[in-house]
């Protein structure tokens, strides 16, 4: 058992987190799982003895090690380290902590940083798929400083763009696994669909709240949870999942028309607790159900013409903006969208 490990601590998009190099960490699954639950103070609503923040979007781990893979920089695994429960999951695939993959990289030498900025092409490991970060280096080193602004985090710092490609069916192998645009579960009309995360979308008034609500009155609805998490447990076989009693996935989405002039409102849960803002994953499987002619979100979504779209997806501290490129059919080819990251410490970690 290991009880010590060099990591950086970084906040990536709206989450945080530690960042290992794969070698720093043990080979054998339970053994790096033990550690990361006493790195982080699990389980313990509180985390009282470890580094987690008591909040899923706080207790996140990326391990990261250089590809072997063709026309590929780094692979990245993120592992969610459940808060009051003793679980480590790879069963689900983080777009904020990938924010801060990029930088990292750089940081411990595994990418040469290049004159002004430098892409980084990232091996997904749990979902099997790649993304590219644009990292600022303007002097050959990371530039976190600067003007580009997020909601769901204070001030601004340096742009880190991101683009996804062939996301569709990341985990559930289909964009709608069940083959289905749109089924019925409980008597509630739900898009189940993957378009880089397993997500339940439904209409936030068919489960009896407006979508406008903030996330203390989300998390304190227990009747509201309840529902939503037998609808979770029902469709876990059928978006190919597997049972999801003791997963992270699929997310709960439930959306209402936008007031704020962009594509739509979405309160999600992550998926026992409500998200502050949204995933980046997440954001870009809900903005694809927005596309979906007769789809409970496409009900709702206010959605701009052309095959290049930017949709605003509005959230409980702002909006996230994702950019979609659509062929010919309609169907999505690929998403961007807009994080920052920060470097927070750098040192050795104990467990
Ligand atoms: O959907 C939270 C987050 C995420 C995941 C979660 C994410 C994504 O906001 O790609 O970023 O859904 O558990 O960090």
């Amino acid at each position: 058992m290991i009880t010590q490990s060099p990591v950086m601590w970084m906040r990536g998009g709206t989450s945080k987190g530690g960042y290992f190099l794969a070698d720093d960490l043990p080979a054998d699954t339970a053994a790096r799982d033990a550690f990361l639950l006493r790195v982080m103070g699990s389980p313990d609503p509180r985390q009282i003895d470890g580094m987690g923040g008591a909040d899923p979007l706080t207790s996140k781990v990326a391990v990261v090690r250089k590809s072997e893979r063709e026309g590929v920089d780094v692979d990245y695994l993120f592992l969610q380290v459940f808060v009051d429960q003793a679980i480590v999951s790879d069963a689900q695939n983080c777009g904020n902590i990938l924010a801060g993959i990029g930088p990292f990289a750089i940081e411990r030498g595994l990418v040469a940083a290049q004159p002004g900025e430098t892409r980084v092409a990232i091996y997904m490991e749990n979902t099997g798929q790649i993304a590219i970060a644009t990292v600022q280096t303007p002097e050959g080193e990371v530039r976190y400083e600067g003007d580009a602004k997020i909601d769901g985090v204070p001030g601004s710092a340096a742009p880190v763009p991101l683009e996804f490609r062939d996301t569709a069916g990341s985990s559930c192998g289909a964009l709608f696994p069940t083959g289905n645009p749109f089924d019925e579960v409980n008597g509630v009309r739900v898009t189940l669909i993957d378009n880089g995360m397993p997500c339940v979308v439904m209409k936030a008034q068919d489960v009896g709240i407006t979508g406008y609500e903030d996330r203390e009155t989300l998390d304190n609805d227990a009747a509201l949870k309840a529902r939503i998490e037998a609808i979770r447990l029902a469709v876990g076989e059928r978006m190919n999942l597997g049972d999801v009693k003791a997963k992270s996935v699929p997310k709960m989405m439930l959306v209402a028309p936008p007031r704020n002039g962009g594509a739509v409102t979405v309160r999600s849960f992550i998926p026992h607790r409500a998200h502050a803002s949204i995933g980046v994953l997440g954001a870009v499987s809900v903005a694809t159900a927005c596309l979906i002619d007769g789809s409970p979100a496409a009900e709702v979504a206010s959605i701009p013409p052309g095959n290049r779209k930017t949709l605003s997806v509005e959230h409980p501290t702002g909006e996230t903006t994702c950019v979609m490129e659509l062929d010919q059919g309609g169907n999505v080819t690929s998403a961007a969208m807009l994080r920052t990251a920060r470097k927070l410490m750098d040192g050795i970690v104990f467990a």
